[in-house]
């Protein structure tokens, strides 16, 4: 067999005298004609050797010693074990749909709910549904979403009462949702499973990512536990899971590593129908399911269950369960048997794999085995004696079987826990190991003592290592080894960390010889993941190799950075943790070379490839920063260049240049012949794309035809290895020493560097709170195009900055003294309006915290701003926007309840990492606008928490007298509670301040020397404490005197200490549709009922946009989302209705991309109202796929206006109704335009239209009807009408249809100017 191998220049060799290695054209494939391809014979030990190679046949590479470095060769096309063999189907797949496909398979009904990262199962699984796939009983899967997880767990119950098999998926605040009806199932012996993907808890922080403290705190509930460690393993485990669970009676919670596992792509082998069949056909499961099923609730055979029982007996009960749980271990080993028997894969509950005489064991749960069991191998090839005991059942547990799977020469134990139970003195595995080794010795004096010791890892999917398990053996092999220790940080706190392992240095590659590794650094929504996820299926299902991917990602929504990791070779690939190595590093980002150190993980000789405009050495050289250059040379990689911004501009896909940069790796690596590589990315292009219709699909095509010859090979100059070192601090410098800026020293900026794994303990708050503002650091410049301002056509309306959901460009005043230090460049026109005098005015943009999502330039009435490439304009408007900053804010001047005053204001919630264009966020920055310096938010779980506070960006920010939004997320389904709480607390703590003010007025002027001036304040304050206006300017007046005169008295120094409580606060509860209609509807429900003075805003996007766009009960009717798949057959929850329906209660309805006025007014108004305020706010998401894309979001909502899809209005209790006077005020008065016509901008209605297009006009034409009948009724009710939500309109009432249509909008007033 031949190896071809493309030469990196034609005729050159590497280093050494060694050819380029693998990454190269195979014959046949479109090369660029300029490389040379020189031919290799194939090593003898590579399989297939000696035979000829067909046509048009994968070429290999050659061996290990014939390439460059460390660097792997290319590895051979090799089957990995089972593929091929008769009834053995490999495929490549996450851990979650690994799971799901046997959970579809093997279940009748199906609950679910979405949280990341268990949402994909749920979403399978509905898919699935949708399209009619058949599970082993030959059924179609019932599926349906359930409000919450409180309610999933509720209906899993009644299901399984009812004798359905039953299944749902979850994880971390949604398990803790489950653990009563847990108790139930559990307690009434009922088969079940419950997929779970572990993941860290909302503590001090909210994290998504993986460890096991959820399951931990559900493992006293009875049911049993059992743990995957690999993406197979959660194929096979679900299985022997679910069969289990009819042989024991007891309820399964299955459970494997979120994002490692589940997210994990892995080439697997597929256990089909006919096998599950062929085991569920025995008899033991027939039996067991008539059992579940005759046992149900049914009238013909009834019982009662769940009843109350008393002292006498409720124990006994409790203890009649044991046999069950007796029994549970013998029924897991007979389903592994029975699953390894269809199989071939041997599992057991506890498995012990090491040296056969070890003296230490590490024992632990989870994918980190994975990396132990790799130290294990590395270790006793060095003649150590170590191994691991890989727990898979957790709970029923058997201590007798676990102590003989550990060798009878183990003298030290040492238990890792994913998880963290805070003085406890160990960890639950730790405890339960212990309690088992203990009983054991003393039942058996004879037995050696071995030592124990518990150690923590991996906590929110914290990097566990190979070579950090090494370090828990060099611990075990100390005198006096660390107890209760934590590896894989740096505790300089408590100094209870390990050291780094000497016995196995970090960087030491453990993997199967001939994995090669890859590393593609992307940017957020870039496409990038997607196009790897389609990669890696690719070469597992077609070049034959085992493979694995994983995607690393930064906190924001978009824009953010996207690592993913690579890995296909010829062996099975276990490696739970990220890519130290590269082999191949694509950076698609050429800013990204100057901001993080990416050449960190490229191995020596490998190939990188950087898109970049820069494509020949001397403009590289000029971009690069000298520490990079300098790398490079270290490095010798195969340098490629390629100008992929350019290439997707061509093929019409704008920034996405995904699609070029796999194109041109399937050219470099040769892992496929090039014609077969380009006709199956673009079959996967076809699928991947075809939803969002056939225009995408072909743009993507034609990035794939225009790439390879966009790609060029340089050399890497020679002066690059002698540049001289100097360290340049690319990051703004701090601008002093509070909290703050302290805080963006030492966290913020490692963190931004991606250098946040580094930090140790010290630096961070234990109980998790951050300063606000540290997002204006960031200056990520990730916009391609940046407005710039034409003064010459601007009439200074401030509608560009109202609708900049980013911040990022604003008005700025000036005077003439003030412009004297301006930059030449900061032109200014004469500003309008009243009390501007002689000032200037001038619209800046912030050209690094610009998103370019273009919002502002399609909002400017008056053609005053124009987009152009950001390189253009970087370091001028920079400049201009730092001189704008230094100006004072002049924020009397108008009024700030008016769109031109609001954004006169400061905005104190800036530079989020909100997608760009995103709909939510311009609705929270004017509400920092309007009231700010007094704002509380009570955030619940969604976007906006997450645009709102990620580590380390904090978009939140103060005015210059250090005052600004207080912001708290508690969780997603309380947030109404716990902003009512917020309320109700501060009322109560205003209450004290106030007696107290009163008690020291009463005190006579001779007892208490108070000087006239805080007398003074403090009886003006008194007087006026409820009012804002007026109690905070008082409040701010009271802060020094109560400084200068606190030690007067004792009463004042009471005063003084409570200070803070003199300000006003407006509290907000705000969060999304999910949130507020679905899983927070029954606490919204309770505040709205509740009269406190709270406001409630909903930034309704109409689906739960944070877990990837389920429905909520705020989808319209007819949307495709996730969770509905098949379009929403339902129409939308009339939220204003519910609330109106109370009658005190502020209900606005608002759409700020339609109507700027209308919405600041109902701010207002809301803020002012006395009671509950609810305020709707119509959020366009990118979620709704507007086929003109997020910078049409104004066009788009102000027709959802028009046609009446979104209804504008204010009900306002404080109206005193009257002949002309009316609590209920219609604000988009007119229809115009067709509510069909609109759906068909926007891919969430036209899927359907596509798919099943008599479905889609039906469910659109109901839904039209629907929108007139409402409107209908809005204007009867504006009339002064009163009728209930939802009933027809009075027959007196014209139809909408009848409405005129030749209402304007005026775009200066913002939309309609009807209110
Ligand atoms: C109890 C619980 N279940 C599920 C989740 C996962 N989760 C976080 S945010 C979110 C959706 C938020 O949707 P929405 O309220 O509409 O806000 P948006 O993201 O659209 O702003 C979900 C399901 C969670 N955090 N807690
Ligand atoms: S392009 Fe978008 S992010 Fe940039 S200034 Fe305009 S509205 Fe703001
Ligand atoms: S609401 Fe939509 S547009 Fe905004 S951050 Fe979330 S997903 Fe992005």
């Amino acid at each position: 067999m031949e190896a071809h191998l493309k030469a990196p220049v034609a005729g050159k060799t590497c280093r050494q005298g060694q050819v380029a290695r693998a990454l190269v054209p195979a014959a046949g494939r479109v090369a660029n004609t300029k490389r040379a391809v020189t031919v290799l014979a194939t090593p003898p030990e590579a399989p297939g050797a000696g035979t000829a190679a067909a046509p048009g046949d994968y070429k290999t590479s050659s061996a290990a010693a014939q390439t460059s470095g460390n660097v792997v060769p290319f590895p051979s096309p090799v089957p990995v074990s089972g593929a091929g063999k008769p009834g053995r189907k490999m495929a490549p797949m996450d851990g979650n749909e690994a799971t799901a496909n046997i959970a579809y398979a093997v279940s009748d009904v199906s609950f679910i709910y979405p949280i990341t990262p268990a949402t994909n199962m749920g979403e399978m699984v509905d898919q699935w549904a949708s399209e009619g796939r058949t599970n082993v009983f030959n059924n179609v899967m019932s599926v349906t979403e359930m409000e919450s997880e409180t309610g999933a767990a509720g209906a899993l119950h009644g299901a399984l009462a009812a004798g359905a098999l039953a299944t749902t998926f979850t994880c971390s605040q949604g398990l803790l949702l489950m653990v009563p009806n847990m108790y139930k199932i559990a307690g009434e012996l009922t088969p079940c499973v419950l997929h779970v993907t572990a993941r860290a808890l909302a503590k001090h922080a909210l994290s998504i990512f993986g460890d096991h403290q959820d399951v931990m705190a559900v493992r006293q509930t009875g049911w049993a536990m059992l743990c995957s460690h690999s993406v197979q393993e959660a194929h096979d485990l679900a299985l022997v899971s679910h069969l289990a669970t009819l042989r024991a009676s007891v309820p399964f919670l299955h459970f494997f590593d979120g994002f490692r596992t589940s997210h994990e792509i892995n080439t697997i082998n597929l256990i089909d129908n006919e096998a599950i069949k062929s085991i569920l056909a025995k008899p033991i499961y027939q039996d067991a399911i008539k059992h579940h099923r005759a046992r149900a609730l049914n009238p013909t055979h009834p019982h009662q269950r769940g009843t109350a029982q008393g002292p006498d007996v409720y124990f006994q009960c409790a203890e009649a369960a044991n046999p069950f749980y007796d029994r549970a271990y013998d029924h897991v080993v007979a389903a592994m048997e029975e699953v390894s028997a269809v199989t071939g894969r041997v599992y057991k509950p506890y498995e012990y794999v090491g040296a056969p005489d070890a003296d230490k064991v590490i024992i632990l749960m989870g994918s980190g085995s994975g990396a132990v069991e790799e130290a294990v191998h590395y270790l006793n090839a060095q003649g150590k004696k170590v191994g691991v005991l890989k727990v898979r059942l957790y709970r029923p547990w058997n201590s007798k079987v676990l102590l003989e799977q550990i060798p009878a020469t183990v003298r030290k134990v040492c238990v890792l826990d994913r998880t963290k139970e805070s003085g406890s003195g160990g960890e639950p595995l730790y405890q339960q190991i212990s309690m088992t080794l203990h009983e054991a010795e003393m039942a058996d004096p004879a037995l050696p003592r071995r030592y124990i010791v518990g150690g923590r890892f991996g906590l929110a999917s914290k990097e566990f290592l190979p070579s950090h398990a090494a370090a828990v053996f060099e611990n075990l092999d100390a005198k006096k080894p660390m107890r209760d220790f934590s590896v894989g940080i740096v505790d300089d706190v408590t100094h209870r960390s390990l050291p780094d392992s000497k016995w196995l240095p970090l960087g030491t590659s453990t993997l199967p010889k001939g994995t090669f590794e890859c590393l593609f650094w992307g940017m957020g929504s870039d496409g990038t993941v997607g196009a790897n996820k389609e990669a890696i299926k690719i070469i597992a299902s077609s070049a034959g190799m085992s493979a694995q991917a994983y995607f690393s990602y930064d906190a924001h929504k978009s824009g953010g950075v996207t690592v993913s990791h690579l890995r296909f070779g010829p062996s099975e690939i276990s490696a739970p943790y990220l890519v130290q190595q590269a082999d191949y590093l694509a950076v698609n980002h050429q800013s990204y070379m100057a901001k993080y150190d990416t050449l960190a993980s490229l191995k020596p000789g490998g190939v990188l490839v950087l898109n970049t405009v820069f494509t020949n050495p001397d403009s590289l050289g000029k971009y690069l920063p000298d520490k990079v250059k300098r790398q490079i040379a270290a490095l010798k990689p195969q340098l490629y260049v390629i100008d992929a911004q350019a290439v997707a501009k061509a093929s019409g896909l704008g920034k996405h240049v995904n699609m070029v940069m796999q194109t041109v790796f399937f050219n470099l690596s040769g892992v496929l012949p090039m014609e077969k590589a380009i006709a199956l990315l673009k079959k996967s292009i076809t699928k991947a794309y075809e939803r969002k219709g056939p225009e995408v699909v072909s743009k993507n095509h034609a990035a794939v035809d225009l790439a390879v010859a966009a790609l060029k090979k340089l050399d890497i100059p020679a002066a690059w290895s002698t540049l001289p070192t100097h360290v340049v601090n690319p990051n703004p410098p701090s601008k002093g020493n509070t909290s703050r800026w302290e805080f963006i020293e030492t966290v913020a900026k490692p963190m931004l560097a991606l250098e946040g794994d580094k930090l140790p303990v010290s630096v961070f708050s234990p109980e998790g709170f951050v300063p606000p503002g540290t997002t204006v650091i960031e200056k990520r410049a990730i916009a391609a195009q940046v407005p710039i301002w034409k003064a010459e056509n601007c009439t200074q309306c401030n509608i560009c900055a109202f609708v900049c959901p980013h911040a990022a460009i604003r008005p700025a005043l000036a005077s003439p003294a003030d412009l004297a230090g301006a930059p030449s460049t900061f032109n200014s026109i004469q500003a309008k309006g009243p009390g501007m005098g002689d000032l200037k005015y001038r619209i800046q943009v912030s050209p690094y915290d610009c998103t370019g999502c273009d919002l502002c330039t399609h909002a400017c009435p008056d053609n005053a701003l124009q987009s152009v490439p950001i390189n253009s304009v970087l370091e001028v408007e920079a400049t201009n926007w730092d001189f704008a900053g230094t100006l004072p804010a002049r924020t009397d001047i108008m009024d700030k309840a008016t769109v031109k005053g609001s954004q006169l204001q400061p905005p104190l919630m800036e530079f989020s990492g909100a997608c760009e264009g995103c709909g939510e966020t311009p609705y929270v920055k004017l509400l920092t606008q309007l009231f700010g310096d007094r704002l509380i938010i009570a955030n619940a779980t969604g976007c906006s928490s997450i645009w709102g506070g990620s580590a380390p960006s904090n978009p939140y920010t103060t005015n210059a007298d250090g005052y600004g939004p207080a912001w708290a997320n508690s969780l997603f389904e309380d947030n109404a509670q716990f902003g009512l709480g917020i309320a109700m607390g501060t009322v109560q703590r205003r209450k004290t301040v106030r007696k107290h003010v009163k008690e020291v007025l009463a005190v006579e002027m001779d007892k208490m020397p108070l000087s006239f001036g805080l007398r003074n304040a403090l009886t003006r304050w008194d007087e006026h404490f409820e009012e804002p206006e007026v109690a905070n300017v008082v409040a701010k007046e009271l802060q020094p005197l109560l400084e200068r005169e606190k030690n007067v008295h004792p009463m004042i120094t009471q005063l003084y200490d409570e200070r803070d409580m003199l300000h006003k606060a407006s509290i907000w509860i705000v969060g999304g549709d999910g949130w507020a209609y679905d899983i927070g509807f029954g606490g919204l429900d309770h505040v709205l009922a509740s009269g406190e003075n709270v406001n409630i805003l909903v930034l309704d996007t109409e689906v739960y946009s944070n877990t990837g766009g389920q429905r909520s009960k705020a989808t319209p009717k007819s949307a495709v989302t996730k969770f509905a798949a098949g379009g929403k057959e339902r129409p939308k929850k009339d939220l204003g209705a519910i609330a109106m329906s109370y009658g005190d209660v502020y209900v606005a309805s608002t759409s700020l991309h339609a109507n700027y006025g209308q919405v600041t007014k109902a701010m207002a108004e809301a803020e002012k109202y006395g009671g509950v305020s609810l305020v709707l706010a119509y959020a366009p998401c990118i979620m709704h796929g507007i086929s003109s894309g997020m910078c049409s979001a104004i066009d788009e909502s102000k027709q959802a206006v028009e046609t009446g899809y979104w209804p504008l209005y204010r009900y306002n209790p404080a109206v005193k109704e009257d002949a002309t006077h009316h609590r209920f005020q219609l604000d988009a008065k007119k229809l115009k335009g067709d509510v069909e016509e609109w759906l068909s901008h926007e891919n969430r209605f036209q899927i359907l239209e596509r798919k099943n297009p008599d479905v889609a006009h039906k469910l659109h034409h109901e839904l039209d009807d629907a929108v007139h009948e409402r409107f209908d009724r809005m204007k009867h009710m504006a009339a002064g009408g009163h009728f209930e939500p939802g009933t027809p309109p009075p027959a007196s009432m014209p139809h909408a249809e009848a409405h005129d249509h030749d209402h304007q909008h005026n775009p200066k007033d913002g939309g309609c100017g009807c209110h």
